[in-house]
Protein backbone atom coordinates (compact mmCIF):
# COMPACT_ATOMS: atom_id res chain seq x y z
CA UNK A 1 0.00 0.00 0.00
CA UNK A 2 0.95 3.62 -0.33
CA UNK A 3 -1.21 6.29 1.26
CA UNK A 4 -0.12 9.80 2.16
CA UNK A 5 -3.44 11.59 2.20
CA UNK A 6 -3.43 12.73 5.83
CA UNK A 7 -1.13 14.65 8.12
CA UNK A 8 -0.27 11.76 10.42
CA UNK A 9 1.14 9.66 7.57
CA UNK A 10 4.08 7.50 8.60
CA UNK A 11 7.36 9.39 8.99
CA UNK A 12 5.78 12.31 7.19
CA UNK A 13 6.21 10.48 3.88
CA UNK A 14 3.59 7.73 3.47
CA UNK A 15 2.00 4.67 5.04
CA UNK A 16 3.33 1.61 3.24
CA UNK A 17 2.81 -1.42 5.50
CA UNK A 18 -0.29 -0.46 7.43
CA UNK A 19 -1.89 2.92 8.01
CA UNK A 20 -1.03 4.90 11.12
CA UNK A 21 -4.84 5.21 11.23
CA UNK A 22 -5.14 1.41 11.25
CA UNK A 23 -6.09 1.11 7.57
CA UNK A 24 -5.07 -2.31 6.26
CA UNK A 25 -3.32 -2.77 2.89
CA UNK A 26 -6.52 -4.48 1.66
CA UNK A 27 -8.77 -1.56 2.55
CA UNK A 28 -6.19 0.88 1.18
CA UNK A 29 -6.12 -0.98 -2.17
CA UNK A 30 -9.92 -1.18 -2.32
CA UNK A 31 -10.13 2.56 -1.67
CA UNK A 32 -7.67 3.14 -4.52
CA UNK A 33 -9.82 0.96 -6.77
CA UNK A 34 -12.97 2.82 -5.71
CA UNK A 35 -11.42 6.20 -6.48
CA UNK A 36 -10.20 4.90 -9.84
CA UNK A 37 -13.71 3.53 -10.57
CA UNK A 38 -15.39 6.75 -9.48
CA UNK A 39 -13.10 8.71 -11.79
CA UNK A 40 -14.60 6.58 -14.58
CA UNK A 41 -18.19 7.06 -13.45
CA UNK A 42 -17.63 10.79 -12.91
CA UNK A 43 -16.14 11.09 -16.41
CA UNK A 44 -19.11 9.29 -17.91
CA UNK A 45 -21.58 11.48 -16.01
CA UNK A 46 -19.69 14.56 -17.27
CA UNK A 47 -19.87 13.36 -20.87
CA UNK A 48 -23.60 12.57 -20.42
CA UNK A 49 -24.37 15.97 -18.92
CA UNK A 50 -22.44 17.97 -21.49
CA UNK A 51 -23.85 15.99 -24.44
CA UNK A 52 -26.69 17.49 -26.54
CA UNK A 53 -29.07 15.12 -24.66
CA UNK A 54 -28.01 16.77 -21.33
CA UNK A 55 -28.45 13.55 -19.36
CA UNK A 56 -28.45 13.95 -15.59
CA UNK A 57 -28.65 10.97 -13.25
CA UNK A 58 -29.62 11.71 -9.64
CA UNK A 59 -28.53 8.32 -8.31
CA UNK A 60 -25.10 8.72 -9.92
CA UNK A 61 -24.71 12.21 -8.45
CA UNK A 62 -25.47 11.06 -4.91
CA UNK A 63 -23.40 7.91 -5.22
CA UNK A 64 -20.25 9.68 -6.41
CA UNK A 65 -20.19 12.11 -3.50
CA UNK A 66 -20.89 9.38 -0.94
CA UNK A 67 -18.34 6.96 -2.39
CA UNK A 68 -15.63 9.61 -2.42
CA UNK A 69 -16.55 10.55 1.18
CA UNK A 70 -16.10 6.91 2.26
CA UNK A 71 -12.39 7.06 1.35
CA UNK A 72 -11.64 10.04 3.58
CA UNK A 73 -9.32 9.37 6.51
CA UNK A 74 -10.94 7.63 9.50
CA UNK A 75 -14.29 7.06 7.82
CA UNK A 76 -14.48 3.44 6.75
CA UNK A 77 -12.26 0.46 7.53
CA UNK A 78 -14.61 -2.34 6.38
CA UNK A 79 -13.41 -4.19 3.26
CA UNK A 80 -16.87 -5.65 2.55
CA UNK A 81 -18.30 -2.12 2.31
CA UNK A 82 -15.73 -1.20 -0.34
CA UNK A 83 -16.57 -4.35 -2.25
CA UNK A 84 -20.16 -3.06 -2.25
CA UNK A 85 -19.15 0.48 -3.28
CA UNK A 86 -17.07 -0.74 -6.25
CA UNK A 87 -19.81 -3.14 -7.36
CA UNK A 88 -22.44 -0.38 -7.12
CA UNK A 89 -20.17 1.97 -9.03
CA UNK A 90 -19.88 -0.47 -11.92
CA UNK A 91 -23.64 -1.09 -11.90
CA UNK A 92 -24.44 2.61 -12.01
CA UNK A 93 -21.87 3.03 -14.77
CA UNK A 94 -23.59 0.34 -16.85
CA UNK A 95 -27.03 1.86 -16.21
CA UNK A 96 -25.89 5.33 -17.20
CA UNK A 97 -24.14 3.98 -20.29
CA UNK A 98 -27.39 2.24 -21.28
CA UNK A 99 -29.35 5.48 -20.78
CA UNK A 100 -26.86 7.31 -22.97
CA UNK A 101 -27.02 4.64 -25.67
CA UNK A 102 -30.83 4.85 -25.67
CA UNK A 103 -30.55 8.62 -26.16
CA UNK A 104 -28.04 8.15 -28.96
CA UNK A 105 -25.12 9.59 -26.97
CA UNK A 106 -21.81 7.91 -27.67
CA UNK A 107 -18.63 8.40 -25.65
CA UNK A 108 -16.09 9.85 -28.10
CA UNK A 109 -13.19 7.44 -28.59
CA UNK A 110 -10.73 10.17 -27.62
CA UNK A 111 -12.31 10.33 -24.15
CA UNK A 112 -11.27 6.79 -23.35
CA UNK A 113 -7.76 7.05 -24.77
CA UNK A 114 -5.33 5.53 -22.31
CA UNK A 115 -3.47 7.94 -20.04
CA UNK A 116 -0.01 6.70 -19.12
CA UNK A 117 -0.42 7.44 -15.40
CA UNK A 118 -3.05 4.74 -15.15
CA UNK A 119 -0.23 2.27 -15.83
CA UNK A 120 -1.35 -1.18 -16.83
CA UNK A 121 -4.99 -0.30 -16.17
CA UNK A 122 -7.19 1.01 -18.97
CA UNK A 123 -8.76 4.46 -18.91
CA UNK A 124 -11.21 4.39 -15.95
CA UNK A 125 -14.12 5.13 -18.31
CA UNK A 126 -13.35 1.98 -20.26
CA UNK A 127 -12.59 -0.24 -17.27
CA UNK A 128 -15.84 0.37 -15.44
CA UNK A 129 -17.87 -0.96 -18.32
CA UNK A 130 -15.51 -3.82 -19.11
CA UNK A 131 -17.76 -6.80 -18.56
CA UNK A 132 -14.84 -9.20 -19.07
CA UNK A 133 -13.54 -8.29 -15.63
CA UNK A 134 -15.58 -10.43 -13.29
CA UNK A 135 -15.21 -9.12 -9.79
CA UNK A 136 -16.90 -11.67 -7.62
CA UNK A 137 -15.24 -10.95 -4.33
CA UNK A 138 -12.59 -9.11 -2.36
CA UNK A 139 -9.85 -11.42 -3.73
CA UNK A 140 -10.63 -10.57 -7.37
CA UNK A 141 -10.87 -6.92 -6.57
CA UNK A 142 -7.58 -6.84 -4.69
CA UNK A 143 -5.72 -8.13 -7.69
CA UNK A 144 -7.02 -5.27 -9.84
CA UNK A 145 -6.89 -2.78 -6.99
CA UNK A 146 -3.16 -3.22 -6.51
CA UNK A 147 -2.63 -1.54 -9.89
CA UNK A 148 -4.55 1.62 -9.08
CA UNK A 149 -2.47 3.23 -6.33
CA UNK A 150 -0.61 6.52 -6.39
CA UNK A 151 2.73 4.76 -7.02
CA UNK A 152 1.87 4.23 -10.70
CA UNK A 153 1.09 7.91 -11.12
CA UNK A 154 4.26 8.98 -9.30
CA UNK A 155 6.27 6.73 -11.58
CA UNK A 156 4.88 8.28 -14.76
CA UNK A 157 4.18 11.87 -13.71
CA UNK A 158 6.93 12.45 -11.16
CA UNK A 159 6.22 13.17 -7.51
CA UNK A 160 5.34 16.84 -7.91
CA UNK A 161 2.65 16.43 -10.55
CA UNK A 162 1.30 13.21 -9.06
CA UNK A 163 1.10 15.01 -5.70
CA UNK A 164 -0.75 17.95 -7.23
CA UNK A 165 -3.25 15.57 -8.83
CA UNK A 166 -3.72 14.10 -5.35
CA UNK A 167 -4.16 17.63 -3.93
CA UNK A 168 -7.14 18.01 -6.26
CA UNK A 169 -8.49 14.56 -5.42
CA UNK A 170 -8.11 15.10 -1.67
CA UNK A 171 -9.77 18.52 -1.94
CA UNK A 172 -12.63 16.75 -3.72
CA UNK A 173 -12.85 14.23 -0.88
CA UNK A 174 -13.42 17.04 1.61
CA UNK A 175 -15.81 18.88 -0.68
CA UNK A 176 -17.86 15.73 -1.33
CA UNK A 177 -18.08 15.05 2.41
CA UNK A 178 -19.54 18.52 3.00
CA UNK A 179 -21.87 18.27 -0.01
CA UNK A 180 -23.09 14.89 1.19
CA UNK A 181 -23.93 16.33 4.62
CA UNK A 182 -25.91 19.12 2.96
CA UNK A 183 -27.71 16.58 0.78
CA UNK A 184 -28.78 14.66 3.90
CA UNK A 185 -30.64 17.83 4.89
CA UNK A 186 -32.20 18.19 1.44
CA UNK A 187 -29.83 20.88 0.15
CA UNK A 188 -28.27 20.18 -3.23
CA UNK A 189 -26.88 22.23 -6.08
CA UNK A 190 -26.74 20.84 -9.64
CA UNK A 191 -23.66 22.98 -10.30
CA UNK A 192 -21.78 21.23 -7.48
CA UNK A 193 -22.42 17.76 -8.92
CA UNK A 194 -21.41 19.08 -12.32
CA UNK A 195 -18.19 20.59 -10.95
CA UNK A 196 -17.19 17.44 -9.03
CA UNK A 197 -17.69 15.30 -12.11
CA UNK A 198 -15.87 17.80 -14.32
CA UNK A 199 -12.84 17.59 -11.98
CA UNK A 200 -12.97 13.78 -12.07
CA UNK A 201 -13.14 13.92 -15.86
CA UNK A 202 -10.22 16.33 -15.85
CA UNK A 203 -8.13 13.90 -13.78
CA UNK A 204 -8.60 11.31 -16.53
CA UNK A 205 -7.74 13.69 -19.38
CA UNK A 206 -4.41 14.65 -21.00
CA UNK A 207 -4.75 18.12 -19.42
CA UNK A 208 -4.03 16.53 -16.03
CA UNK A 209 -0.42 16.06 -17.15
CA UNK A 210 0.12 19.82 -16.99
CA UNK A 211 1.15 21.36 -13.65
CA UNK A 212 -0.45 24.73 -14.39
CA UNK A 213 -3.77 23.21 -15.38
CA UNK A 214 -3.84 20.94 -12.33
CA UNK A 215 -3.15 23.91 -10.04
CA UNK A 216 -5.91 25.93 -11.71
CA UNK A 217 -8.30 23.02 -11.22
CA UNK A 218 -7.33 22.90 -7.52
CA UNK A 219 -8.23 26.57 -7.05
CA UNK A 220 -11.46 26.10 -9.00
CA UNK A 221 -12.27 23.22 -6.66
CA UNK A 222 -11.62 25.68 -3.80
CA UNK A 223 -14.27 27.95 -5.37
CA UNK A 224 -16.71 25.04 -5.59
CA UNK A 225 -15.99 24.15 -1.98
CA UNK A 226 -16.82 27.70 -0.90
CA UNK A 227 -20.27 27.23 -2.46
CA UNK A 228 -20.56 23.84 -0.79
CA UNK A 229 -19.67 25.22 2.65
CA UNK A 230 -22.26 27.97 2.14
CA UNK A 231 -24.80 25.34 1.09
CA UNK A 232 -24.05 23.27 4.20
CA UNK A 233 -24.21 26.32 6.45
CA UNK A 234 -27.63 27.18 4.96
CA UNK A 235 -28.72 23.55 5.29
CA UNK A 236 -27.91 23.69 9.00
CA UNK A 237 -29.44 27.10 9.68
CA UNK A 238 -32.55 26.55 7.51
CA UNK A 239 -33.23 23.27 9.31
CA UNK A 240 -32.16 24.05 12.87
CA UNK A 241 -31.99 27.88 13.01
CA UNK A 242 -28.90 30.05 13.47
CA UNK A 243 -26.65 28.96 16.35
CA UNK A 244 -26.95 31.04 19.50
CA UNK A 245 -24.40 31.21 22.34
CA UNK A 246 -25.22 28.26 24.58
CA UNK A 247 -23.49 26.87 27.67
CA UNK A 248 -22.89 23.12 27.49
CA UNK A 249 -22.19 20.93 30.47
CA UNK A 250 -19.33 18.44 30.42
CA UNK A 251 -20.74 16.74 33.52
CA UNK A 252 -22.90 13.67 32.80
CA UNK A 253 -26.24 13.18 34.52
CA UNK A 254 -27.65 9.90 35.86
CA UNK A 255 -29.62 7.86 33.32
CA UNK A 256 -29.35 5.67 30.22
CA UNK A 257 -27.12 7.23 27.62
CA UNK A 258 -26.26 7.47 23.90
CA UNK A 259 -23.15 9.25 22.64
CA UNK A 260 -23.27 10.72 19.12
CA UNK A 261 -19.98 11.34 17.34
CA UNK A 262 -19.01 12.56 13.85
CA UNK A 263 -20.44 15.60 12.08
CA UNK A 264 -23.97 14.72 10.97
CA UNK A 265 -26.61 17.00 12.53
CA UNK A 266 -29.38 15.27 10.57
CA UNK A 267 -28.63 11.93 12.24
CA UNK A 268 -28.48 13.57 15.65
CA UNK A 269 -31.86 15.12 15.00
CA UNK A 270 -33.39 11.79 13.94
CA UNK A 271 -31.93 10.14 17.03
CA UNK A 272 -33.28 12.86 19.32
CA UNK A 273 -36.73 12.35 17.80
CA UNK A 274 -36.56 8.59 18.23
CA UNK A 275 -35.31 8.75 21.82
CA UNK A 276 -37.76 11.43 23.01
CA UNK A 277 -39.67 10.29 26.09
CA UNK A 278 -37.71 7.06 26.43
CA UNK A 279 -35.65 8.13 29.42
CA UNK A 280 -32.40 8.11 27.44
CA UNK A 281 -30.01 11.05 27.62
CA UNK A 282 -28.11 11.99 24.47
CA UNK A 283 -24.56 13.37 24.60
CA UNK A 284 -22.41 14.84 21.84
CA UNK A 285 -18.84 13.75 21.23
CA UNK A 286 -16.04 15.40 19.25
CA UNK A 287 -17.21 17.52 16.33
CA UNK A 288 -20.89 17.14 17.35
CA UNK A 289 -20.33 19.65 20.19
CA UNK A 290 -21.57 22.65 18.13
CA UNK A 291 -24.99 20.93 17.85
CA UNK A 292 -25.90 22.41 21.24
CA UNK A 293 -25.98 25.92 19.74
CA UNK A 294 -28.71 25.19 17.16
CA UNK A 295 -32.23 26.10 18.39
CA UNK A 296 -33.73 23.14 16.52
CA UNK A 297 -31.49 20.71 18.40
CA UNK A 298 -31.02 22.38 21.77
CA UNK A 299 -34.82 22.37 22.26
CA UNK A 300 -34.67 18.64 23.05
CA UNK A 301 -34.33 18.41 26.84
CA UNK A 302 -32.68 15.01 26.60
CA UNK A 303 -29.73 16.46 24.62
CA UNK A 304 -28.02 16.89 27.96
CA UNK A 305 -24.35 17.61 27.41
CA UNK A 306 -21.01 16.76 25.84
CA UNK A 307 -18.74 13.87 26.72
CA UNK A 308 -15.06 13.48 25.84
CA UNK A 309 -12.52 15.31 23.73
CA UNK A 310 -11.14 15.21 20.21
CA UNK A 311 -11.44 12.21 17.91
CA UNK A 312 -8.08 10.65 18.73
CA UNK A 313 -9.13 10.18 22.37
CA UNK A 314 -12.15 8.09 21.40
CA UNK A 315 -10.68 4.80 22.61
CA UNK A 316 -10.57 6.32 26.10
CA UNK A 317 -13.88 8.19 25.80
CA UNK A 318 -15.93 5.36 24.26
CA UNK A 319 -14.53 2.79 26.71
CA UNK A 320 -15.53 5.06 29.61
CA UNK A 321 -19.01 5.76 28.25
CA UNK A 322 -21.63 3.50 29.89
CA UNK A 323 -24.07 3.61 26.96
CA UNK A 324 -24.35 3.10 23.19
CA UNK A 325 -22.24 5.06 20.68
CA UNK A 326 -23.57 6.26 17.30
CA UNK A 327 -20.88 7.04 14.71
CA UNK A 328 -22.33 9.39 12.11
CA UNK A 329 -19.11 10.24 10.23
CA UNK A 330 -15.38 10.56 10.76
CA UNK A 331 -13.25 10.35 12.70
CA UNK A 332 -13.73 6.75 13.81
CA UNK A 333 -11.02 4.28 14.80
CA UNK A 334 -10.87 0.49 14.97
CA UNK A 335 -12.79 -0.19 18.20
CA UNK A 336 -11.45 -1.77 21.37
CA UNK A 337 -13.24 -4.91 22.54
CA UNK A 338 -14.20 -2.91 25.65
CA UNK A 339 -16.87 -1.10 23.62
CA UNK A 340 -17.11 -2.95 20.29
CA UNK A 341 -20.56 -4.31 21.23
CA UNK A 342 -21.84 -0.82 22.02
CA UNK A 343 -20.89 0.98 18.82
CA UNK A 344 -22.90 1.41 15.59
CA UNK A 345 -21.83 2.97 12.30
CA UNK A 346 -24.09 5.08 10.05
CA UNK A 347 -23.78 6.64 6.58
CA UNK A 348 -20.39 6.24 4.89
CA UNK A 349 -18.66 5.05 8.05
CA UNK A 350 -17.80 1.40 8.52
CA UNK A 351 -15.87 -0.87 10.89
CA UNK A 352 -15.40 -4.60 10.39
CA UNK A 353 -17.69 -6.60 12.65
CA UNK A 354 -19.66 -3.55 13.83
CA UNK A 355 -23.39 -3.25 13.00
CA UNK A 356 -24.23 -0.64 10.38
CA UNK A 357 -27.54 1.26 10.28
CA UNK A 358 -28.83 1.75 6.74
CA UNK A 359 -31.52 4.19 5.63
CA UNK A 360 -34.78 3.00 4.06
CA UNK A 361 -35.83 4.11 0.58
CA UNK A 362 -37.02 7.45 2.03
CA UNK A 363 -33.79 8.14 3.85
CA UNK A 364 -35.28 7.32 7.25
CA UNK A 365 -32.94 5.52 9.63
CA UNK A 366 -34.31 3.25 12.31
CA UNK A 367 -32.07 3.66 15.35
CA UNK A 368 -33.85 0.94 17.37
CA UNK A 369 -30.68 -1.22 17.65
CA UNK A 370 -28.80 1.74 19.19
CA UNK A 371 -31.69 2.52 21.55
CA UNK A 372 -32.00 -1.13 22.60
CA UNK A 373 -28.29 -1.33 23.30
CA UNK A 374 -28.44 1.85 25.40
CA UNK A 375 -31.28 0.34 27.42
CA UNK A 376 -29.23 -2.84 28.07
CA UNK A 377 -26.21 -0.86 29.32
CA UNK A 378 -26.07 0.69 32.79
CA UNK A 379 -25.88 4.33 31.73
CA UNK A 380 -24.61 6.86 34.26
CA UNK A 381 -25.63 6.11 37.83
CA UNK A 382 -25.90 8.63 40.65
CA UNK A 383 -22.86 6.94 42.27
CA UNK A 384 -20.71 7.01 39.11
CA UNK A 385 -21.59 10.66 38.50
CA UNK A 386 -20.82 11.62 42.11
CA UNK A 387 -17.29 10.23 41.74
CA UNK A 388 -16.50 12.31 38.62
CA UNK A 389 -14.44 15.45 38.74
CA UNK A 390 -16.73 18.45 38.15
CA UNK A 391 -15.91 20.49 35.06
CA UNK A 392 -16.81 24.01 34.04
CA UNK A 393 -19.34 24.57 31.24
CA UNK A 394 -18.16 25.45 27.75
CA UNK A 395 -19.98 27.87 25.48
CA UNK A 396 -20.72 27.14 21.84
CA UNK A 397 -22.86 28.78 19.17
CA UNK A 398 -20.83 31.66 17.81
CA UNK A 399 -21.81 31.23 14.17
CA UNK A 400 -21.49 34.18 11.82
CA UNK A 401 -24.90 35.57 12.80
CA UNK A 402 -24.01 35.65 16.52
CA UNK A 403 -20.56 37.08 15.87
CA UNK A 404 -21.84 39.71 13.44
CA UNK A 405 -24.44 40.76 16.01
CA UNK A 406 -21.57 41.91 18.23
CA UNK A 407 -19.59 43.35 15.29
CA UNK A 408 -20.15 46.98 16.39
CA UNK A 409 -18.45 46.19 19.73
CA UNK A 410 -15.60 44.39 17.97
CA UNK A 411 -15.12 47.24 15.51
CA UNK A 412 -15.14 49.83 18.31
CA UNK A 413 -12.65 47.74 20.27
CA UNK A 414 -10.34 47.59 17.25
CA UNK A 415 -10.68 51.35 16.67
CA UNK A 416 -9.94 52.10 20.33
CA UNK A 417 -6.99 49.69 20.26
CA UNK A 418 -8.54 47.53 22.98
CA UNK A 419 -8.56 44.72 20.46
CA UNK A 420 -5.22 44.45 18.72
CA UNK A 421 -5.49 41.17 16.86
CA UNK A 422 -7.88 38.31 16.02
CA UNK A 423 -6.67 34.74 15.52
CA UNK A 424 -8.52 32.07 13.65
CA UNK A 425 -7.17 28.76 14.86
CA UNK A 426 -9.13 26.29 12.81
CA UNK A 427 -8.84 22.68 11.87
CA UNK A 428 -8.30 19.36 13.44
CA UNK A 429 -6.65 17.93 16.47
CA UNK A 430 -4.40 14.90 16.56
CA UNK A 431 -2.25 12.92 18.92
CA UNK A 432 1.23 13.75 17.61
CA UNK A 433 3.53 15.61 20.00
CA UNK A 434 4.02 18.44 17.45
CA UNK A 435 0.38 19.41 17.99
CA UNK A 436 1.35 20.74 21.44
CA UNK A 437 2.33 23.79 19.36
CA UNK A 438 -1.37 24.76 19.25
CA UNK A 439 -1.82 24.37 23.03
CA UNK A 440 1.27 26.49 23.63
CA UNK A 441 0.31 29.10 21.05
CA UNK A 442 -2.67 30.17 23.15
CA UNK A 443 -0.40 30.77 26.13
CA UNK A 444 1.41 33.48 24.17
CA UNK A 445 -1.75 35.34 23.11
CA UNK A 446 -1.84 38.84 24.62
CA UNK A 447 -5.03 39.61 26.55
CA UNK A 448 -6.08 42.29 24.04
CA UNK A 449 -6.67 39.64 21.39
CA UNK A 450 -9.53 37.33 20.48
CA UNK A 451 -9.49 33.82 19.13
CA UNK A 452 -12.02 32.15 16.89
CA UNK A 453 -11.88 28.36 16.83
CA UNK A 454 -13.49 25.82 14.54
CA UNK A 455 -13.05 22.12 13.95
CA UNK A 456 -11.87 19.62 16.54
CA UNK A 457 -8.66 21.63 17.06
CA UNK A 458 -10.76 23.55 19.61
CA UNK A 459 -10.36 20.72 22.10
CA UNK A 460 -6.88 22.00 22.92
CA UNK A 461 -8.54 24.90 24.79
CA UNK A 462 -12.31 24.60 24.68
CA UNK A 463 -12.68 24.20 28.46
CA UNK A 464 -10.31 27.02 29.43
CA UNK A 465 -11.38 30.43 30.66
CA UNK A 466 -10.05 33.14 28.35
CA UNK A 467 -12.09 35.86 30.07
CA UNK A 468 -13.52 38.81 28.21
CA UNK A 469 -11.97 41.45 26.02
CA UNK A 470 -10.83 44.43 28.15
CA UNK A 471 -13.63 46.98 28.57
CA UNK A 472 -16.29 44.69 27.03
CA UNK A 473 -18.38 41.68 27.94
CA UNK A 474 -17.23 39.88 24.79
CA UNK A 475 -15.70 36.48 25.43
CA UNK A 476 -12.15 36.33 24.04
CA UNK A 477 -12.71 32.76 22.88
CA UNK A 478 -15.50 32.23 20.37
CA UNK A 479 -16.10 28.80 18.93
CA UNK A 480 -17.61 29.06 15.46
CA UNK A 481 -18.47 25.37 15.09
CA UNK A 482 -17.34 22.46 12.98
CA UNK A 483 -14.54 22.51 10.42
CA UNK A 484 -17.08 23.32 7.68
CA UNK A 485 -18.00 26.46 9.63
CA UNK A 486 -14.85 27.97 8.17
CA UNK A 487 -17.57 29.45 5.97
CA UNK A 488 -18.86 31.44 8.98
CA UNK A 489 -15.35 32.70 9.71
CA UNK A 490 -14.98 33.86 6.11
CA UNK A 491 -18.32 35.70 6.27
CA UNK A 492 -17.17 37.50 9.44
CA UNK A 493 -13.76 38.37 7.97
CA UNK A 494 -15.33 39.66 4.75
CA UNK A 495 -17.83 41.81 6.67
CA UNK A 496 -15.07 43.25 8.89
CA UNK A 497 -13.00 44.03 5.81
CA UNK A 498 -15.96 45.91 4.31
CA UNK A 499 -16.34 48.06 7.44
CA UNK A 500 -12.65 48.94 7.43
CA UNK A 501 -12.76 49.50 3.65
CA UNK A 502 -9.95 47.04 3.11
CA UNK A 503 -9.46 43.38 2.16
CA UNK A 504 -9.22 40.31 4.38
CA UNK A 505 -5.42 40.26 4.04
CA UNK A 506 -5.15 43.75 5.53
CA UNK A 507 -7.19 43.02 8.66
CA UNK A 508 -5.48 42.46 12.03
CA UNK A 509 -6.33 38.79 11.54
CA UNK A 510 -4.09 35.71 11.37
CA UNK A 511 -5.07 32.23 10.27
CA UNK A 512 -3.21 29.36 11.86
CA UNK A 513 -4.58 26.11 10.48
CA UNK A 514 -4.03 22.73 12.05
CA UNK A 515 -4.78 20.30 9.28
CA UNK A 516 -5.35 16.59 9.57
CA UNK A 517 -7.47 15.13 6.81
CA UNK A 518 -8.96 15.98 3.45
CA UNK A 519 -11.74 18.33 4.56
CA UNK A 520 -8.98 20.63 5.77
CA UNK A 521 -7.43 20.32 2.29
CA UNK A 522 -10.73 21.49 0.77
CA UNK A 523 -10.89 24.45 3.18
CA UNK A 524 -7.28 25.37 2.37
CA UNK A 525 -8.04 25.34 -1.37
CA UNK A 526 -11.01 27.63 -0.69
CA UNK A 527 -8.84 30.09 1.23
CA UNK A 528 -6.25 30.08 -1.54
CA UNK A 529 -8.95 30.56 -4.17
CA UNK A 530 -10.14 33.62 -2.20
CA UNK A 531 -6.60 34.98 -2.28
CA UNK A 532 -6.04 34.75 1.48
CA UNK A 533 -2.32 35.14 2.19
CA UNK A 534 0.02 34.44 5.11
CA UNK A 535 -1.84 31.32 6.24
CA UNK A 536 0.12 29.23 8.71
CA UNK A 537 -0.23 25.51 8.14
CA UNK A 538 0.86 22.78 10.49
CA UNK A 539 1.91 20.88 12.36
CA UNK A 540 3.51 19.33 9.24
CA UNK A 541 3.12 20.17 5.60
CA UNK A 542 1.30 17.62 3.42
CA UNK A 543 3.51 14.71 2.37
CA UNK A 544 1.89 14.76 -1.07
CA UNK A 545 3.27 18.22 -1.79
CA UNK A 546 6.90 18.17 -2.84
CA UNK A 547 9.18 21.09 -1.91
CA UNK A 548 8.69 22.29 -5.50
CA UNK A 549 4.87 22.35 -5.10
CA UNK A 550 5.12 24.01 -1.68
CA UNK A 551 7.43 26.58 -3.27
CA UNK A 552 4.68 27.57 -5.70
CA UNK A 553 2.20 28.08 -2.83
CA UNK A 554 4.75 30.03 -0.82
CA UNK A 555 5.50 32.30 -3.80
CA UNK A 556 1.87 32.91 -4.68
CA UNK A 557 0.23 33.04 -1.24
CA UNK A 558 3.05 33.30 1.25
CA UNK A 559 1.86 30.04 2.81
CA UNK A 560 3.87 29.67 6.03
CA UNK A 561 4.76 26.35 7.70
CA UNK A 562 3.82 26.59 11.40
CA UNK A 563 6.94 27.04 13.54
CA UNK A 564 6.11 24.10 15.80
CA UNK A 565 9.41 24.39 17.65
CA UNK A 566 8.76 27.98 18.67
CA UNK A 567 5.08 28.98 18.99
CA UNK A 568 6.16 32.18 20.78
CA UNK A 569 8.05 33.30 17.69
CA UNK A 570 5.01 32.52 15.52
CA UNK A 571 2.80 34.53 17.85
CA UNK A 572 5.17 37.52 17.68
CA UNK A 573 5.09 37.43 13.88
CA UNK A 574 1.32 37.13 13.75
CA UNK A 575 0.94 40.11 16.08
CA UNK A 576 3.01 41.99 13.50
CA UNK A 577 0.58 40.73 10.81
CA UNK A 578 3.32 38.64 9.23
FE1 LIG B 1 -11.84 16.68 13.28
FE2 LIG B 1 -11.80 14.25 12.16
FE3 LIG B 1 -14.00 18.13 11.58
FE4 LIG B 1 -11.66 16.38 10.61
S1 LIG B 1 -13.20 14.99 13.69
S2 LIG B 1 -10.33 15.68 12.18
S3 LIG B 1 -10.85 17.97 9.40
O1 LIG B 1 -12.40 14.71 10.60
O2 LIG B 1 -13.41 16.96 10.35
O3 LIG B 1 -12.44 18.50 12.66
FE1 LIG C 1 -1.73 6.71 6.62
FE2 LIG C 1 -3.41 8.77 6.82
FE3 LIG C 1 -3.54 7.13 4.74
FE4 LIG C 1 -4.32 6.33 7.18
S1 LIG C 1 -5.27 7.91 5.88
S2 LIG C 1 -3.09 5.16 5.71
S3 LIG C 1 -2.79 7.37 8.46
S4 LIG C 1 -1.84 8.50 5.25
Amino acid sequence: MMCYQCEQTKSGTGCTDIGVCGKTPEVSALQDLLIYSVKGLGSLAHVARTSPAKIEDAAVNTFINGAIFSTLTNVNFADDRFLEFVTDCRKLHAQLAAKMAAAGVAVPAAETAHQPWFGSMPHPLAWNSDTHVALAGVGDMLEVASKTGVKERQHVLGETLAGLQELLMYGLKGLCAYAHHAEALGHTDPAVYADVQAYLHFLCSPAAADVGQVLDACFRAGATNFRVMEMLSNAHTDTFGHPVPTPVTLNPVPGKAILVTGHDMHDLHMLLEQTAGKGINVYTHGEMLPAHGYPGLKKYPHLVGHFGGAWYRQKIDFAAFPGAVAVTTNCVLDPLTAYKDNIFTINETGLSGVPHIRPDANGHKDFTPIINRAMQLPGFTAESVAKMEKKRDVTVGFGHKSVLSVAPQVIQAIQEKRLEHIFLVGGCDGSEPQRKYYSKLYQFMPTNTMVLTLGCGKFRIFDQDFGTLPGTDLPRLLDMGQCNDAYSALVVATELAKVFKTDVNSLPLSLDLSWFEQKAVAVLLTLLHLGVRNIRLGPRLPAFLTPEAVGVLVDRFNLIPANVADPGADMKMMMECK
